[in-house]
């Protein structure tokens, strides 16, 4: 992407309501732009790392088994009243009538939606285990909306929901999201821990909520450090196989958020200098609420002796919109963000020095080029502006490599390359610079791991 045609446009002054790192620079480097309390538009480069986030998180949920595909975002209320939650949901429901007025509803999430899909077409216990997913856009009207799309109003969610035939299978459903989960956030760069949390409006025993430790998370959580660099199951795990090694391997180290916390079982399991008392974002939340749903709308199954089963369900969520900020602040200095690759919007910006340079301008339009023969996604400042404001944007937007062409170095046949995270620079040829930025970033493009 030539920067002369690009739409980024990044904001000198720093927002002044802004109150975390993450929701100043999505806004300084042109990433969203707020419409409206908790509602926001994603700009170019704000959607281009969302969608890399989403796949992230489409691959892991295909890997696991789940299946994708796609319910509207506005739902019936009739719906919702054969659960009971059309009542019980209260004001942070966006309740909507048409001109028949006919009650409808913006969906918070999708429980009572699939569990209608699912009992119209499965009817018997040969068609389990089904984990089906879409991801879609929710509205839930926040009391506060705050920290720009980490707790917006409009957000989108990944939501599966899993269908089985008895606790025990359902279980099983879990682990293999449980498994996935880790394997998502891990691919983003992210540490995120499982821990025990409460299940609120959506119900069930068994939940867990994913937690990425920052000090600007809105939940104060307890765990045991030995969970922050725990290994992650490999991409050759068997989602068919028993998970339930890795589940209880997990959830062995104690680790809860601040409403399932039991301080005295915290400090009787962890030893001192294990115990991390800290802040952390919610970026995902998994429940087992077994027949809540499928019992009041009549979702059975014929079972191998005949009989109605009644499936056992959960409901497995992740943020993409909260995600976004909350990579931001795990990955940020005090010139910009700094990220990943795997989620990064471009892995490389090839920076002309001296634009309008006929040296400069061929020299730069042939390594770029190469850089996208190469499949490196690249972004190239081609723009007609001083080298310092270059540099600052570049900081800004925090493009994991910079690869520098100047009038300088060109008589020597030479690009500067540098790395955002450390700010190391190293001089090569120019002919070597494709092979050396290739050997850098497909390694930290984290499809293997
Ligand atoms: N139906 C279940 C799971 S599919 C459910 O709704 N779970 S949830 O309420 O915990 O939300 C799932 C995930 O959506 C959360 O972990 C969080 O990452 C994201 N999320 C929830 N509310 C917001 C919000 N207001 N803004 C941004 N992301 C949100």
């Amino acid at each position: 992407m030539r920067l002369s045609r690009y739409f980024l446009p990044v904001l000198r002054d720093v927002p002044k309501d802004a109150e975390i790192a993450s929701h100043r620079l999505m806004l300084r480097a042109g990433m969203v732009r707020q419409q409206a309390s908790g509602l926001y538009s994603w700009l170019p480069l704000g959607y281009k790392v969302l969608m890399k986030v989403q796949k992230i998180i489409e691959e892991e949920q295909n890997r696991s088994g789940a299946i994708q595909l796609l319910m509207p975002t506005i739902q019936s209320a009739d719906l919702w009243r054969e659960s009971g939650r059309y009542d019980a949901y209260g004001k942070e429901m966006l309740r909507i009538q048409d001109r028949h007025e006919r009650d409808f509803l913006f969906g918070p999430t999708n429980e009572e939606m699939i569990t209608d899909i699912f009992r119209s077409y499965v009817k018997s216990y040969k068609d389990l285990p089904l984990n089906l997913y879409h991801i879609q856009w929710k509205f839930r009207d926040e009391v506060r909306p705050r920290f720009g799309t980490m707790r917006s109003r409009e957000f989108l969610m990944k939501d599966a929901y899993s269908f089985d035939l008895s606790k025990e299978e359902a279980v099983k459903a879990y682990e293999r999201m449980f498994v996935a989960y880790l394997r998502t956030y891990a691919r983003m760069g992210l540490t995120a821990i499982p821990m025990r949390a409460d299940t609120g409006p959506i119900g069930g025993d068994l939940s867990h909520e994913f937690i990425v430790l920052a000090d600007t998370g809105e939940s104060a959580v307890f765990c045991d450090k030995r969970l922050l660099d725990k290994p992650i199951p490999p991409q050759d795990t068997d989602f068919r196989g028993d998970l339930s090694p890795i589940f209880e391997d997990w959830t062995s180290h104690y680790a809860a958020t601040e409403d399932m916390v039991d301080m005295s079982e915290f400090e009787a399991s962890v030893s001192e200098e294990n115990r991390v008392s800290a802040r952390g974002i919610e970026v995902g939340h998994i429940f087992y609420f077994g027949t809540k749903y499928s019992e009041p709308m009549k979702a059975t199954v014929t079972g191998p002796d005949g009989k109605e089963i009644t499936v056992h369900m959960g409901s497995y969520g992740i943020g993409p919109t909260r995600l976004v900020p909350a990579i931001i602040e795990a990955f940020h200095d005090d010139d910009g963000i700094v990220w990943p690759v795997s989620v990064a919007p471009f892995e490389a910006v090839l920076i002309n020095l001296k634009a309008g340079d006929d040296a400069c301008d061929a020299a730069c339009d042939a390594l770029y080029a190469e850089l996208n023969a190469a499949g490196l996604d690249m972004l190239y400042d081609d723009r007609d502006q001083g080298a310092g404001a270059k540099f600052t944007t570049a900081d800004l937007i925090g493009i994991p490599y910079q690869i520098i062409i100047g009038p300088r170095g060109l008589k020597a046949g030479e690009a500067e390359i540098k790395h955002r995270k450390t700010g190391e620079r190293e001089t090569l040829p120019i002919g070597e610079a494709v092979a050396r930025l290739k050997g850098l970033i497909e390694p930290q493009r984290k499809t293997d791991i």
